[in-house]
């Protein structure tokens, strides 16, 4: 593993919080990964900035009337596979390195928030937990702006544009919610394979879809990922491929709350935050929708 570069970073909303890792129920894993970004780069900044972000939260959630933070403890692992300052890792060692850390954290009980990074990493962390849950299925919940169902992108198979394409391959259920930018071969695969789809442009109209999304997950266990591109971008612009439509913040908190409540999540990823020069809406945004998944899984795990 030569080609990996932990580095550490200060801990997730700070030293308020003892990040003492055997007691520690959370574990905040940055993986400032950068490699196949298309558009707009500097995913590779995001971990760090959401990091400096948290510094700002407040500990109580006024929602949740509790100091989630002091309550469940939070542990932040140093970050793997840094790909700053031009450093170059292969893709097949970027994923072994996040399966076998995110193995390992979960084997120690700890409930993983991956943050990113490109999204391609999601690959590796899934993988993970197949390997933990090994034949029995879990649904994987995709918030994204794109499919990311093509079977390649710029000549590799690992871009970022095609995790969601892989995620089928490993034969797991998928429901993808805020998609509202796919390709010719994208739209044909939904149709060809059934896919559950959850557009932002049937979002933004349908009060109702929160419980349609909930009702239509077919298993108990649930991995997470969001690419921050599925929110709209006036709460996130800081992302490598911003699109016009998206969530808004209570519609997702909401459905992120029943989902929690309702099933059992089993990881998340937040990835594809790529700051933005003189404003830190982006990052704090994403900082405070970490939190609230802590508060969520809290509430539902009875921490
Ligand atoms: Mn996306």
């Amino acid at each position: 593993m030569s080609a990996i570069y932990p580095t550490s970073n200060i801990p997730f909303i700070g030293s308020e919080i003892e990040p003492d890792y055997t007691t520690a129920k959370v574990a905040i894993l940055p993986i400032p990964y950068e490699a196949t970004t298309t558009y707009r780069r500097g995913c590779v900044n995001g971990p760090s900035a959401l990091l400096d972000a948290s510094q700002q939260l407040e500990c109580y959630d006024e929602e949740l009337d509790r100091e989630t933070g002091l309550e469940v403890g939070i542990y932040t692992h140093e970050s793997i596979a840094d790909t700053g300052n031009g450093k170059k890792i292969l893709p097949l060692d970027m994923l072994k390195v996040t399966q076998e850390t995110v193995e390992k954290l979960v084997n120690d009980g700890k409930f993983v928030i991956a943050i990113g990074g490109e999204h391609s990493i999601t690959n590796g962390i899934v993988k993970a937990y197949q390997k933990i849950y090994l034949d029995e299925k879990f649904t994987v919940i995709q918030i994204d702006a794109h499919g990311d169902l093509r079977y390649e992108y710029e000549g590799s198979i690992y871009n970022h544009a095609c995790v969601m394409r892989r995620i089928i391959e490993m034969k797991l259920p998928t429901i993808q919610i805020g998609i509202r930018a796919i390709c010719k071969e994208e739209a044909d695969l939904i149709k060809e394979k059934n896919l559950t789809v959850f557009r932002a442009r049937e979002i933004a109209i349908q009060p109702d879809w929160i419980e349609r999304a909930i009702a239509s997950i077919q298993t108990q266990r649930v991995f997470l990922t969001i690419d921050l591109d599925g929110i709209d971008p006036t709460l996130i612009p800081g992302v490598g491929t911003p699109e016009p439509g998206g969530l808004n913040w209570y519609s997702l908190t909401a459905f992120l709350r029943k989902l929690f409540e309702l099933h059992e999540v089993i990881g998340c990823d937040i990835m594809e935050l790529a700051p933005v020069t003189d404003s830190v809406v982006s990052e704090f945004t994403a900082a405070k929708l970490v939190y609230k998944l802590i508060g969520y899984q809290a509430l539902a795990q009875g921490w």
